[in-house]
């Protein structure tokens, strides 16, 4: 086991990582911003070295400043959480050539699923069903017509270094096709140095539901079952569920087998989710994300585990110890993710907390680094808490989140909690029918109120 793991992160997830340090009897060094030299990270890590000035690229991302803060504070393994360098394939490389361990996949897992025309290619060739599209990257503009003729329009053109909806263009019509092939390819170039495109049929109410991978080192591989993601607004989620309302255990077997059958050919290791768009019963993966993400918790609730533990069990080459039949779900969790952002207009709203008072009871949760008379820095994801609710039923945990929610205070910035209310006294939110189109309809129907 690791002597000493250094945090290369902030907020709440430096605080999730710590504790699973704490629970393994493993010291743990914060590395943080000169704007948060007042953070919880830094005051419950063992040691915090600064990393330098306020701006993410000069701090956060700094590779240089973070391993020497590793090297000279003798740590032996850096987890990098999630955003920030947690899918730099070159840092968990540059991580690992100093005699280091990246808790997470190999820099090759990482960059395979970066491209995210590889990523479709690698899982078409494990058995993983996708969206009808192109076969790897687009070449010229008859091409594309070509597949948009044998899928049938709409049709999207994705960049291939594109993800989480950055670098797509939708073609209603054959006539929009060259416009979109075109518009696509520049963005892509001014926005990734990469103009390599690939095209899908355009699924028009999908629901977006991920399953959680773990993967150790001697071909060990078990998912803990999907989340539903759907609830997002301009790409961004806002509450999130495990299990989906939109699956019942057979269906959740069957994508499970598929996954961690081709995750166990792949030789992947380590924490992994795939992303899939689901509509009419079918499910097609979109995208792999090679880290640990924001909504783990609703996953950890319903599966009694700690990922986080897992992933740093793994990466000191521990084995599962386990197998998919010892994994259970129970009950259901929601994530409510609170945002100091206006909620109406999501407009980030920095500031000085004055009161601190998070929910407690039965099956809550509150994942969060505030505390009264702290100042939430400008510079950094407005995301300020996490609150997590479990319950034996999806109704039951809707009543625990409205309660925990109304329980909930937090002065001094605007958050998005009045918004949560609303959203789940909705009666098309509570029958669970929702697309990733709803909320964007939903807030649009609210502000017009
Ligand atoms: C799609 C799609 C419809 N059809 N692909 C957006 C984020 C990126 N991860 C993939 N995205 C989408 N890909 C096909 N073939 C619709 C979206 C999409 C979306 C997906 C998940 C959650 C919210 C979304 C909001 C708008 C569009």
């Amino acid at each position: 086991m690791f002597s000493k793991i250094l945090i290369a992160n902030r907020g709440e997830i430096a605080l999730r990582i710590l504790r699973a340090c704490r629970e393994l009897g493993i010291p743990t060094v914060a590395v943080h911003s000169t704007a948060d030299s007042d953070a919880m990270h830094v005051r419950l890590a063992d040691e915090a070295v600064c990393i330098g000035p306020p701006a993410s690229r000069d701090s956060y991302l700094n590779v240089a400043a973070i391993l020497s803060a590793a090297t000279i504070t003798g740590a032996d393994a850096i987890h990098p959480g999630y955003g920030f360098l947690s899918e730099n394939a070159d840092f968990a490389e540059t991580v690992e050539a100093h005699g280091l361990t990246f808790i997470g996949p190999t820099a090759d897992h990482i960059r395979m699923m970066g491209d995210k025309i590889t990523a479709k290619t690698t899982m078409r060739a494990l058995g993983v069903p996708l969206v009808p599209g192109s076969d790897g990257a687009l070449e010229n503009l008859e091409q594309a017509r070509e597949v948009a003729d044998r899928v049938g329009y709409p049709v999207l053109i994705k960049a291939a270094a594109g993800g989480g909806g950055r670098g797509m263009k939708v073609a209603t019509t054959a006539d929009d096709l060259e416009e979109a092939w075109s518009v696509a390819r520049t963005e892509a170039r001014a926005a990734f140095g990469n103009d390599e495109v690939y095209l899908e049929k355009y699924l028009d109410r999908p629901r977006h539901i991920e399953l959680q991978i773990m993967a150790d080192t001697h071909g060990n591989v078990v998912h803990f079952g999907e989340r539903d993601c759907s609830l997002q607004r301009r790409h961004q989620k806002l509450l999130e569920e495990a299990g989906s309302p939109a699956l019942d255990a057979k269906q959740r077997d069957e994508i499970g087998e598929i996954a961690t059958s081709a995750l166990k050919k792949l030789g992947y290791r380590n924490a992994g989710t795939l992303e899939f768009l689901y509509q009419d019963g079918q499910f097609c993966f979109i995208e792999m994300n090679t880290r640990l993400q924001v909504e783990h918790p609703v996953t950890e609730m319903v599966c009694d585990v700690d990922l986080v533990r897992e992933q740093i069990r793994i990466a000191a080459g521990e084995p599962l110890g386990y197998d998919q039949k010892d994994i259970h779900f129970s009950g259901h969790a929601i994530e409510c993710r609170i945002n100091a952002e206006d909620p109406q207009t999501f407009m980030p709203t920095p500031g000085t907390i004055s009161v601190f008072h998070p929910p407690g009871g039965l099956g809550v949760c509150v994942d969060s680094a505030l505390y009264a008379g702290y100042r939430v820095p400008p510079y950094y994801d407005s995301m300020i808490a996490k609150l997590i609710v479990r319950a034996p039923t999806r109704l039951e945990a809707i009543q625990r989140m409205r309660r925990a929610l109304d329980e909930f205070v937090i002065e001094g910035v605007k958050t998005v909690i009045p918004l949560h209310l609303k959203i789940l006294d909705d009666p098309q939110f509570r029958s669970g029918d929702y697309t990733i189109h709803w909320l964007e309809k939903f807030v649009a129907a609210q502000n017009a109120e």
